[in-house]
């Protein structure tokens, strides 16, 4: 079995070579694996120094995006290149710890989607005003999504490839990290399995957040409401989920 680890980046200099040789460790023996960094044309040549840095590596692939920048956008490009049979998404500024993937893959092979999540009983984050702030808007996703999963925005997750291509990712992988919670409405939609698996997020190391919290809040709550009626809609449509 092979898992593809896609990397998302916009300004990750300080962090991806170190969190790529940390990833790599944390793999179990038994997977092979492909590295796959989709980047943004990124000023500070997050791009060039992850060519530098892996040039005699196969399994690390560096994508170069230069049009229609965007997080969400750049996670379907990694996956449109992905080979694997079993996809793990991340944030590379370290929020997202390596040390979860062993235990994403073994419980990957019974669930369709498993998330590392913060709010599901052992979860945490280091950065407690952004675990509260993210807590509570959680709730309100929650009421709003009825997804029955507590970490609606965690965005550290993994599914098998052959499922992840079943989902609509024209209707889920655009703006920012609200992606996330259509990942999991479309998913629940088709009846397909979700667990949350507890999760530390850590404090970015290096480098700065590329999210506005105001900006944040509303756009993530218009995403939810238009997903309430898209997901109503095909309801109809298919007598069901
Ligand atoms: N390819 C690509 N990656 C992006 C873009 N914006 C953000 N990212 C990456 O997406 C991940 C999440 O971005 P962050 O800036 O950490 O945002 P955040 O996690 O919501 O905010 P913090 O908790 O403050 O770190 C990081 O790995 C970024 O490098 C983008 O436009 N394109
Ligand atoms: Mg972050």
């Amino acid at each position: 079995m092979k898992v593809s680890i896609i990397l998302p980046t916009y300004n990750e200099a300080g962090n991806i070579v170190a969190l790529i040789r940390e990833i790599v460790l944390n793999i179990p023996r038994e997977w092979a694996h492909e590295i796959i960094v989709v980047d943004d044309n990124s000023p500070d040549g997050t791009y060039q120094m992850v060519r530098d840095a892996f040039s005699g590596d196969p399994a690390v692939v560096a994508l170069l995006r230069t049009m229609d920048r965007g997080f969400a956008r750049s996670i379907r490009a990694g996956i449109d290149a992905a080979q694997g049979d079993q996809i793990i998404v991340m944030d590379t500024d370290f929020t997202h710890d390596p040390v979860e993937i062993p235990r994403l893959l073994h419980v990957g092979v019974v669930y369709d989607i498993v998330s590392a999540s913060r709010f599901c009983s052992g979860g945490n984050m280091q950065d407690v005003q952004h675990y509260i702030a993210s807590m509570l808007y959680n709730w309100v996703l929650r009421i709003l999504l009825r997804t029955q999963v507590q970490d609606n925005l965690g965005g550290y997750f993994t599914m098998r490839r052959e499922k992840l291509m079943q989902l609509p990712l024209n209707d889920i992988f655009f703006g920012y990290g609200e992606y996330f919670f259509r990942l999991v409405r479309f998913a629940k939609c088709q009846g397909m399995t979700i667990v949350e698996v507890p999760a530390l997020y850590r404090t970015r190391h290096a480098g700065k957040s590329k999210s506005n919290f105001l900006k944040m809040l509303f756009t993530y709550g218009m995403a939810a409401l238009r997903l309430r009626r898209s997901c109503a809609l095909r309801k109809e449509k298919t007598n069901g989920w």
